[in-house]
Parts: C-alpha cells; structure tokens; sequence
C-alpha cells in the first residue's frame, strides 16, 4: 500500500496549509460548573435549549442532580440531559457517561409521570458508555465505609461513580454495546468481574444468576435509544446543528483539576467535553461558566472560604441548598475568586452565567475571597494538596449588601447599585463577561446582560 497520498497526493497538495474549502461553522456551546457543582447549570441548559437541535452529556453519572423549574414544576435531572424538557431537542448521553441503567429507567419514567412525552426518538445513548451496576454501588459503600474507619471519607454519593470509572481504567469495565452486542460474552464478562471484586471484597452479595435475568430485560428496554454517537455528532457539527453540552460535577470536583482526592472520578472540565463526546476541541464555540453568587460544597473535602457561622447557616437555609441526589446538607460560603480563576484557567469560559444572587437579597455585607495565604505566604497558584487547601488563610474585600429583593428584576440597569457593583467586582477579577445574572428558580427568573 503506498502512502504517497498522504504526503504530496493531489487531494491534498493545492490545499497544503490553506483551507480545504467552505465549511459551515459549529456551534457547539459547552455548559460547565464552575465550582463544586449545583450552580445552576440545569437551569441554564434549560434556558439555552429552547435554540438548540442537540443537548448532550459528556460525563459523570446519576451522581448529578439538575433542577430545572419550569412554570412552577420542578424536574431533577441525573442521567437525562436537562434538554429533554424542550421537545424540539434531541438528548445524547455520551460514550464519556456512566449509566446504571436501572435509576435510567426509573428517571424516564419519573419524568413520563410529570408529563414528559414522546421520549423515543428524542434520548440517544452512546454504546460506548459503561455500565454502571449494583454491585459497583455496594462496593461504593463499602470504600467509604473503610475510609471512615480512618476519619477520611471523600462524602461519595454512593451511585458506584468511582467503582465503575475505575473498572473502566483497569480495561474490565463492561460497555452498553457489550450487553446489546453478544449476551454470552457480556454474562462470561460480567460474571468475571464479579469474582474479581468478591476477593477484593468478601462480603459483596450478587446473585449472578439473577443480575443476568434482569440484565437481559435491560437489554431489549434500552435497545431503542442505543446508537453509535461520535459519527453522529460530528456530522451534526458538519450540518452546522447547535449542540449543547451539559457538563455534570463542576471544575473543582474534576479529577485531574480539582480538590484530590475530594473529587468525583471523571473530568468535568473543558476536556471532558472532548472525550466525553468525541467532539473535537477545535470545534467548540463557546465555553458557559456556571457560577453561583456563593459558594456551596456537598460531600467532604477542603473548601477555604467555608462560612461554619450563622451567615452559612442563613446561605443554607435560604438557597435552600440540599442535595439533589442524597438530599445531604451543603456547606455554605462567600464566592471564592481564587479557586474561579483556576477554573477559568483550565476552561476558558467564554462568558458567565452568575446564579442565586438574590439569596444574597438580605445580607448587611457581603465578603469576596480574592487571595490565598498559605503558611503566612500570599500565594499566586491554586495549591495541589488538599492539607495545604485545608490550612489555607483567605483575604476577603467586604462589600455592601443591597437588601432590596431582586427577584422581580430583569434589567441590569434596575438591579440595586450595591448588587451591581458586586457583580462588576466579580467581572473584573474574574476578566469573564457576565451575561445572565440568576434571581430565582424558575425559567423566567434570569436577567441578560447581552
Ligand atoms: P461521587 O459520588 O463519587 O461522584 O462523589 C465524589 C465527590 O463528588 C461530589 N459530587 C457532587 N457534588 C455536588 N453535586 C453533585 N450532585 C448532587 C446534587 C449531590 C448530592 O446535585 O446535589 O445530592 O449530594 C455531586 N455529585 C458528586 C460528592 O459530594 C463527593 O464529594
Ligand atoms: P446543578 O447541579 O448545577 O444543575 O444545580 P442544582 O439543581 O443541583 O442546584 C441548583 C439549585 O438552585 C436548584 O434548586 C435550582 O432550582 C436553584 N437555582 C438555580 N438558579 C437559581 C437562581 O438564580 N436563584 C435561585 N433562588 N435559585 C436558583
Ligand atoms: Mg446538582
């Protein structure tokens, strides 16, 4: 076979470092978490899917909780796209997702029960994407009970996130073509990786035996909604359809990026857009950064501007913040600027959509974190260790409140002077355009900047 093709051939040689032609131009708009998750981003997609021919997620698993709010009903999304909810969308779960397929069909039906009709057709799941299976939760619970043994749980949220990642890495992670494809072959697989993790973990129950029936239904019932996603995607770039891209997680919880090993086990950041899809990093337009007017973690791990008095409190209470997914408490504190910037470093946000500032409505003053002091040190990076993230002192600039409701407010220009200014200060440090500011729950509550 010769390879002169590839060097001088003519399809290539007028072309050689020039454009190959006119092609259209893609849009692909990627929507990510800017800090430890639960900003806001469903309720964005949701407000961006109105436009769009694709909605797609990139990563993670039923570990994310999306809360959209549409007319008042509430939706919580896990492993569904929140784009599901505009009927003219086409939902992608991608290769990069890991799918217990079970809570999958517990959520379609959830979401049937509210009203969500004429879903086939509408959710295309990647047969590339890993199971997700019982036993990889049990062995969850099993992890985070060995680990608080020595007081250091990571707060995991239990749904085998880890596990199956992990399973995915040591190359006996098992995949959704795998079941579809030859059901021998997925019984031998799925049994052998049974045995592997009863020796690591002698008191895991599975009736293999069992599994396997189930499994079998799963197989027709997922049938339908399975298709080969990246050829598809990328000939929707070619036909020049908008996609949007849900992120799940956030920066600070990725697991190259974020707090180690407090963190979720995909990468939520820009570069699990790309592998989580097989979208080219060329062929993404703009890149949305979800950013809460506070900050708020679930789960254990370092989190510098933490607030452990009445103000979290009040953060807690009023933002209602609760886990979507285990309904634990989220701990509560000011914005923290320094960990924004790192993330803003590693995705690039091409614009910020600034959420809950209204849940700042009350406050007398409000605190921005804008410097780390580590050791008596101000520092200028993001610290890698997460004892040194833990012992970590904060420089706030304090700020006036504006205690006026902004609920009702859908103009920039009417917002109160001190909560503009609050938002220019964050635009500033932070050198992203803000272009929605979140004052409620519900679709309608956004004010557009440009
Ligand atoms: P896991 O289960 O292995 O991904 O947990 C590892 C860490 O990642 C955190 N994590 C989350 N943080 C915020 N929101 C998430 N989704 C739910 C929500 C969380 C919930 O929307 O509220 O209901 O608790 C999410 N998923 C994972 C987790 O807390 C661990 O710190
Ligand atoms: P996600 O994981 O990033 O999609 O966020 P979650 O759904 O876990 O948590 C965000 C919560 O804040 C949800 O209950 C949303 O309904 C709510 N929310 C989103 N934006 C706003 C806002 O601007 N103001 C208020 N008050 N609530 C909001
Ligand atoms: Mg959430």
């Amino acid at each position: 076979m010769s390879s002169s093709n590839h060097i001088n051939g003519d399809a290539y040689g007028s072309h050689l470092g020039g454009p190959l032609g006119e092609s259209p131009t893609s849009n692909v708009i990627v929507i990510l978490g800017a800090q430890w998750g639960d900003e806001g981003k469903g309720k964005v997609v949701d407000m961006l899917a109105a436009d769009v021919d694709v909605v797609c997620r990139c990563q993670g698993g039923n570990n994310a909780g999306h809360t959209v709010v549409v007319e008042g009903s509430e939706y919580n999304f896990h492993l569904l796209p929140s784009g599901l909810i505009s009927s003219k969308c086409t939902s992608v779960i991608g290769n990069g997702v890991v799918i217990h397929l079970p809570s999958l069909f517990d959520e379609l039906e959830e979401n049937f029960q509210k009203g969500l009709i004429n879903l086939e057709g509408r959710l295309i799941i990647s047969d590339k994407a890993h199971l997700v299976f019982d036993f990889h939760q049990q062995i969850d619970g099993f992890q985070e009970l060995e680990k608080s043994h020595k007081g250091q749980t990571l707060g995991t949220t239990k749904k085998g996130i880890g596990p199956t990642y992990s399973s995915k890495a040591t190359r006996n992670g098992i995949r959704i073509g795998d079941l579809l494809q030859n059901f021998s072959q997925f019984s031998e697989k799925f049994q052998s990786l049974v045995t592997m993790y009863k020796r690591m973990f002698p008191n895991l129950s599975v009736d293999v035996e069992k599994e396997l029936k189930r499994y079998a239904d799963y197989a027709e019932r997922v049938r339908p909604f399975v298709k080969e996603t990246v050829c598809y995607l990328n000939k929707c770039v070619e036909d020049g359809k908008k996609i949007l891209v849900e992120g799940a997680n956030a920066a600070m919880l990725d697991i190259d990026f974020g707090t180690y090993p407090y963190v979720t086990s995909s990468n939520c950041s820009a570069g699990g857009v790309c592998t989580g899809l097989g979208i080219p990093p060329t062929k993404i337009t703009e890149v949305i950064g979800v950013v809460k007017a506070y900050t708020t973690r679930v789960g254990d791990g370092p989190f510098p501007t933490e607030l452990f008095d009445e103000i979290g409190a009040h953060l807690q209470q009023r933002g209602f913040e609760f886990g979507v997914v285990t309904k634990r408490k989220r701990r509560c504190g000011w914005l923290d600027t320094v960990s924004l910037k790192y993330s803003n470093m590693v995705n690039g946000y091409t614009a910020i959509c600034l959420t809950k500032l209204d849940i700042l409505d009350t406050l007398d003053e409000i605190k921005l974190g804008v410097k780390y002091i580590l050791r008596g040190e101000r520092i200028n990076y993001f610290p890698s260790n997460a004892a040194d993230l833990s012992s970590l002192e904060v420089e706030y600039i304090v700020m006036p409140g504006w205690k006026t409701s902004t609920e009702n407010i859908r103009n920039f220009n009417d917002l109160p002077e001190n909560a503009k200014r609050y938002i220019l200060q964050i635009q500033e440090i932070l050198e992203v355009p803000i272009r929605w500011i979140g004052v409620g729950k519900g679709r309608e509550s956004v004010i557009t900047v440009y």
